[in-house]
Order: C-alpha cells, then structure tokens, then sequence
C-alpha cells in the first residue's frame, strides 16, 4: 500500500496538500489497509445555516496541527504501528444533486465496507448518516447506533432531505435496532412517542463521571456491531461555534474526548464526524476538535489491534 510519512512527522505543519493528518491518498484497498478516511462534501439537507461542505476541507486541514504528535496523549502506542489508514478523498457528486450523492456515498462505503476495512466519513451535514447506515447494513445487517448530538434526528417527517430526519428514516427502514442504542448529549425537545433509543441527555451526562456515561453505554450496546456517529454540536457552542445548529448546555472537548476513548469495549464497525461549518468557526477552534475526536476515534480502533510485528 502507499507509503504514510505522517505518523513519523517528517514533514511540516503547514505545507503541502492537506489529507488527513497527512495519510496518504488513495481509494486503492489493499489487504493490509485497516481503516479509511472519506470526505463527502454535502450540506444540502441542512435546515438551518448551511455552510459544512466545507467541513471535510477544514477538518483536514487542522489535524495538520496534530501530526508532530507521535504516541498522541494519552495513548501509548504510534498509530501507524497498529492501523494503516489512508484518505479516500471526497465524494465528488454534481452540484445540487442529492440522489447522485446518496448513491455514490452508499456505493463508496458499500465497497469500503464489505472489503473489511473501518469507515471513518467526515461531513458535510448528518443526513450523510443515512446512506452510510444503507451501507453498513450492507455488511452487517441491523446495527446498534451510538449518536453524539444536541439533537436526535428523530423528526417524523416525510420530508426526503432533512438533516434533522435521517435517523427516522432509518428506523423506518430497519437500518439500526433502537432499543440497543444511545444517544449522547440531547438537549433539543422530541417525540417520545416514536423515539425508543436510550437517551442520555446533555445535562445527564455533564452531571455524571465519564465512567458512569461509559457504563450506561456499554450496559445497552453490549457486544453487537456499532455504528458511532458523531455530530459536533453535540460540544457546546463554547467549543465547537462553527456549526448549523448550535445549542447552548453542550459537552466540553475534554468530556467528548474522555467518553470516546472509554469505549473500547466496542464492537465499532463504522464512524463520522458531521457538521462542521467553517464559516461560523473562529479561530479553527470547532475544525480542531472534529479533527482530535476523528484522530481518537482511530486511536480507540487501533487499541483494539496489537501491534504490527
Ligand atoms: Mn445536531
């Protein structure tokens, strides 16, 4: 497979092309690829201020401000010493046409998926989520969902693009079991009529330890295949402003990054990141967050692995 000079650091922070925290770029799938970086520029479903095609851009580009980092804290072990990984690059659909993106995702993911390697997919806005679950359903039929956000998604509406929807729908079309998976950090009213996930909400969670958050999510998951999707606002606006549909009463980085670290007792056979919109950012802070959440994301696959001989 191609070559990484990242997780050495040999190059600079700040020149060349900006892949992933500098991965090599490639939609080759060779045996000893592990896991893939995908970027699917889309923000078309957004309800509110639009704006995260340009997240998988911005996302890439802070975790430049990541790679010097060679056992990143607090881990112990070098990435690339147990997961090659490399960047797929985006998912180029013709301007304004959602089904084209829809199937192109879910074909992407499909032959990523079903060739055993982890699909980590940066947004773009969350109704991603829906043709990604198509996917990995593909593989492993009905899956638990684990969901950091502010909002459920839950909305019951009829309405075909809707990034406050797609978990609905996949409800609907039997993507995902509810009663084994747990939304983290819900701070937005919803339907308690159609909604059967466990919800841990924002103020649940900010008063609880980390470990006890952990416990409440491995006790309803269990060992079944997961997929984890995470969408920044579930942060505070405090930590991560640049973003559609902020709500006040959010995680901080620290707490999101502790949780996702805690869950290595699961079964994690697919992520994202979504809704990053870099025009409401200041400063990279909300691109640098998405960026350390995807890099510990990883970093929770590989400590699952040994390390390479
Ligand atoms: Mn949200």
């Amino acid at each position: 497979m191609p070559t990484s000079n990242l997780f050495g650091a040999e190059s600079n922070t700040f020149s060349n092309i900006f892949t992933y925290m500098g991965l090599p770029l490639s939609r080759e799938l060779c045996d000893e690829l592990d896991a893939v970086v995908m970027g699917v520029p889309y923000d078309l479903a957004t309800t509110g201020r639009s704006g995260t095609r340009y997240g998988p851009t911005a996302i890439r580009q802070a975790s430049a401000q990541l790679r010097w980092e060679e056992k990143r804290f607090p881990w112990r072990f070098v990435l690339g010493d147990r997961l090659n990984v490399q960047d797929y690059g985006d998912i180029d659909y013709q301007e304004g046409n959602s089904e084209e993106m829809l199937s192109l995702v879910q074909a992407h993911a499909h032959r990523i998926i079903s060739a055993g390697k982890t699909l980590m997919t940066l947004g773009g806005d969350h109704f991603i989520s829906l043709p990604l679950l198509r996917a990995v359903n593909q593989t492993h039929g009905k899956v638990a969902l684990l969901h950091f956000d502010a909002h459920t998604d839950t909305e019951a509406t009829d309405a075909k693009y809707n990034h406050g929807a797609m978990f609905y729908h996949a409800d609907k079309e039997g993507l995902y079991d509810p009663e084994h998976s747990v939304q983290v950090g819900i701070r937005t009213e919803y339907d308690y009529d159609t909604h059967s996930m466990t919800v841990l909400d924002g103020s649940w969670v900010n008063n609880h330890s980390v470990d006890q958050v952990v416990e409440r999510i491995n006790s309803v998951i269990g060992d079944r295949p997961v997929y984890l999707s995470f969408d920044i606002d579930c942060l505070d606006p405090a930590f991560a402003p640049g973003t559609g549909t902020p709500v006040a009463g959010g995680l901080t980085s620290d707490r999101a990054l502790q949780i996702i670290r805690g869950l290595g007792q699961l079964n994690i056979v697919g992520m994202d990141l979504m809704e990053v919109s870099p025009a409401y950012d200041h400063a990279d802070v909300t691109s640098l967050a998405a960026a350390t959440l995807v890099l510990d994301m990883l970093y929770l696959l590989a400590s699952r692995k040994p390390d390479k001989a």
